[in-house]
């Protein structure tokens, strides 16, 4: 087991580390921080109290001493392969995921799956234990690690305890299918602050609570036998806006993002999607969408084309292999039909970019296309207005996307309405530049206004209220 670690007064736990173990060409392996937004928004406060952060390393059978990385004290939780199929990639990824996104794909119940949920999650409340100082603040962090808040307050009553779910929190019907329904609540309810994207994710839970627990509920407290109180709110997370403008506004960017349009034949109108290659992500109802479009000549692909960057993810998960051997048929069919030497319809891409390269990619974009069949936010539709620098480009947006609560300009679509969708894409290619222009600035206002900074400071600033005067 891993030497104890320095004890902290601000512990982040989530299921992966803040860094990504690298092997390097001579064999040798080195660290580089996780390019996500999470880390560079909890990164200042966690050098300011010393922090933690607690996860796995992401090599499966291996153990690995507690590290200082980059200011940051880094406590890796060993994973075995039977751990990483049974917590990760089954309950986790097989049954949690699919119920919380309204039962997209259907959800696989396996006691031997959540035996497994149930040990892992403990070893992360015990590592969570064993790094936080006397009355320190502990963030836990989405819907690997429920049962963490409970786990973790048995040990140490002493500590300020949030988790935040980063996907949506299912209605109150769908949840009930879980056999261990009971337990998840209870183990959420460990936490002082539990925080959801949306409001609707924090009633739903509240709703849960009342109706399977029998415990007292007054809009968003929950009121414990013991006195105890938890809340439940809405803290809708978001991007680091100012970072992503920089980045877009730079020389190097501008002429990136012109060199694609000329890599792409100098379209007029250049359509992106970016997604992890996941069922929930809606691609295949867009990619269809697209090829009608193209098919009935409403976009000429002499003038247009669709790109889509689709970033394979838990390639291991059956259903993930299904999808995308599905979207290579369908995106290799379309282009067949309907492209001409040098003009696809649409590029498919399987890569994933530096932060760098997105933002060209946004800045060369004139209609960026986010229709997930359900999405906790999404942060590539806010990306992409982040980056429009020049209140230029149109937003097509699903409703079911969190992100749409927020970017209400956005041209919205139902994404299982196909003709609906196309009727939007529509819509939003053909506004005039003063309509695209007076949705972007208001979407910008929002974007800019609501940053990752607000997000994290937000909910650290309530945990530590809701802890302080119960
Ligand atoms: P995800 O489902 O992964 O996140 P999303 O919010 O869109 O979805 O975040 C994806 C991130 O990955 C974005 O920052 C994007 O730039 C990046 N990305 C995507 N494709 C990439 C590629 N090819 N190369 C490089 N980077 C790429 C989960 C929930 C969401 C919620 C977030 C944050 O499912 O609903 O918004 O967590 O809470």
């Amino acid at each position: 087991m891993p030497t104890k670690p320095i004890k902290s007064s601000f512990v982040v736990v989530a299921n992966r580390l803040a860094a990504d173990r690298m092997v390097l060409p001579d064999g040798s392996s080195d660290w580089r921080t996780s390019p996500g937004g999470l880390v560079s928004a909890l990164a200042p406060v966690m050098r300011k109290n010393q922090g933690a952060w607690v996860g796995w390393h992401g090599a499966a059978d291996e153990v690995v001493e507690p590290f200082r990385y980059d200011g940051l004290q880094l406590v890796p939780v060993p994973l075995s392969s039977d751990d990483v199929r049974d917590y990760y990639e089954g309950f986790s990824n097989g049954t949690l995921w699919p119920l919380y996104h309204d039962v997209v794909e259907f959800p696989e119940f396996h006691r031997e799956w959540w035996d497994a949920y149930v040990s892992v999650n403990r070893r992360f409340a015990d590592m969570a234990a064993q790094t936080a100082k006397r009355g320190a603040v502990v963030w836990v962090q989405d819907y690997q690690l429920q049962l963490v808040p409970k786990m973790l307050r048995e040990q140490r009553p002493d500590l300020k305890i949030g988790f935040f779910l980063h996907i949506p929190f299912p209605p109150v019907e769908l949840y009930q299918q879980l056999p261990w329904r009971k337990e998840i609540l209870a183990g959420l309810l460990g936490a002082d602050l539990v925080g959801f994207q949306l409001p609707g994710g924090a009633q739903n839970f509240v709703r849960l609570v009342r109706n399977r627990l029998g415990l007292q509920t007054q809009r968003d407290r929950i009121v414990h036998p013991d006195g105890r109180d938890t809340r439940a709110k809405a803290y809708p997370i978001s991007i680091d806006s100012r970072g992503f403008e920089t980045l877009a506004s730079e020389q190097s960017t501008r002429y990136r993002a012109e060199q694609i349009r000329t890599d792409l034949g100098e379209p007029r109108t250049i359509f992106l999607g970016v997604d992890r290659l996941d069922y929930t992500k809606g691609l295949k109802q867009r990619i269809r969408a697209f090829g009608e479009l193209f098919a009935e000549g409403q976009l000429d692909p002499q003038e247009a084309t669709f790109v889509q960057v689709a970033t394979p993810s838990r390639e291991r998960v059956e259903q993930y292999r299904t999808l995308r051997d599905e979207i290579d048929r369908l995106v290799g069919r379309i282009n067949g039909d309907i492209g001409t030497i040098g003009r696809p319809p649409i590029t498919y891409l399987h890569n994933s970019y530096p932060r760098e390269e997105m933002a060209a990619l946004y800045r060369a974009a004139d209609v960026m296309v986010v229709t997930p069949l359900r999405d906790g936010m999404n942060l590539v539709a806010k990306e992409y207005v982040a980056c429009r620098t020049d209140n230029t480009g149109a937003l097509v947006l699903s409703e079911f996307a969190g992100a749409a609560a927020e970017l209400k300009q956005a041209w919205m679509v139902n994404p299982y309405d196909i003709n609906g969708m196309k009727d939007a894409v529509l819509g939003a290619h053909r506004a005039s530049s003063a309509e695209r222009s007076r949705r972007m600035r208001a979407m910008r206002k929002q974007v800019f206004e609501h940053d990752i900074d607000r997000w994290a400071d937000r909910f650290i600033a309530d945990l530590t209220e809701i802890s302080q005067n119960p």
